[in-house]
């Protein structure tokens, strides 16, 4: 009988990634070569492989950008760690009229959200904009809405495949005579605001100095209309929000930038994470804040913030993008550099 012989084995293509990929991480040389071990490994091949592997010119240009990595991430920790510190979690919310000037250098400046509750007073549109006016005023126009929402997979994403022409007239009866749904809303990607038979529109809404440039409202604005229950999933934008809640209420989950679960589940501009199924435990730990915003609330969705959007009502919402600042962040994609 020959005795068996087990065959030295060469290290596998997929052991030096998983040893290479510690090994920037900070994990220690002796750890990863126990770890080796522990499938089987041959002590004197691991050894071989690891130090082969430390001396290669791609693991060494690795190391450099792997540092700069970690330093990147140590000034996310100290902003996360320091943001646990606040007094209560949630929204800053603002009572009084707040000067252009001041929200620019503390909320703008400072990408932090902040809800104004007077931002829109004395606003025509807050009496107005009901769907009984849009169809007295508007019912002849011709309007883009996203339909069929509910049955397809991932509407927002695949916006294109949504997309309906309807009259003003038809679209407020259809809504009307719908219960909680998600199947119809018109949303941003409609661009309805950029219609010309919409611009009386913007007769309706008296913007505190300083902070718009009306003459970019109708190209950088967005209506959104729809019954209650259009769910907006979670993503980001690449511009600076004023979110005005024109009729009824939105619940809406709000995660910062730095947030390192969200960044890890980030699919483009939208993230695979859905709020309303995540546990309250695992929201607070990935720093997501929700707030009920009401009727005449306005909401600053500072760029690079996730939100996830719930309409509780019947609603009508107006998003304002044309800031008097610089509001194109185009560049910022973090979940569209691939794995
Ligand atoms: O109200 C909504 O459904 C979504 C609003 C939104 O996500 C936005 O304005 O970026």
């Amino acid at each position: 009988m020959t005795e068996e012989r087990a065959e030295p084995r060469t290290l596998a293509f997929e052991w030096r990634v998983w040893a290479a990929e510690n090994l920037l991480r900070g994990v220690p040389r002796e750890q990863v070569l126990a770890g080796l071990r522990d499938e089987d490994v041959p002590p004197d091949e691991a050894r071989a492989r690891v130090h082969e592997l430390e001396r290669s010119p791609a693991f060494v240009a690795a190391g450099a950008i792997a540092r700069r990595l970690r330093q990147l991430e140590l000034v996310l920790e100290l902003q996360a760690r320091l943001a646990e510190e606040a007094p209560a979690p949630g929204v800053e919310r603002c009572s009084e009229a707040l000067p252009a000037a001041r929200f620019y250098q503390r909320y703008y400046a400072g990408n932090t959200p902040v809800l104004l509750e007077r931002f829109a007073d004395g606003w025509p549109a807050l009496e107005r904009w009901r769907p009984e006016y849009f169809k007295r005023r508007f019912g002849d126009v011709e309007i883009e809405v996203a339909s069929r929402r509910e049955s397809r997979l991932d509407p927002d994403i695949h916006f294109a495949a949504t997309r309906e022409t309807v009259t003003m007239a038809d679209y407020v009866d259809r809504v009307l005579a719908s219960g909680p749904s998600n199947d119809l809303y018109a949303i941003a990607n409609n661009r309805n605001t950029a219609r010309p038979e919409l611009q009386a529109l913007w007769d309706d809404i008296r913007p505190p100095p300083g902070y718009l440039d009306m003459s970019r409202v109708a190209g950088a604005s967005a209506l959104w209309f729809g019954p209650a229950g259009t769910l907006t999933p979670l993503h980001h934008d690449t511009s600076n929000i004023l979110f005005v809640q024109i009729l009824g209420r939105k619940r809406v989950y709000l995660g910062p930038p730095r947030s390192r679960g969200l960044l890890a589940s980030a699919r483009g501009l939208y993230n695979h994470a859905d709020c309303e199924r995540l546990a309250p435990a695992e929201r607070r730990a990935a720093g997501v804040i929700e707030l009920t915003l009401e009727p005449g609330e306005t909401l600053f969705l500072p760029v690079g913030w996730w939100h996830q959007v719930r309409a509780l009502d019947l609603s009508v919402s107006l998003a304002l993008n044309c800031l008097q600042r610089r509001n194109i962040y185009d560049w910022y994609k973090p979940g569209a550099l691939g794995a």
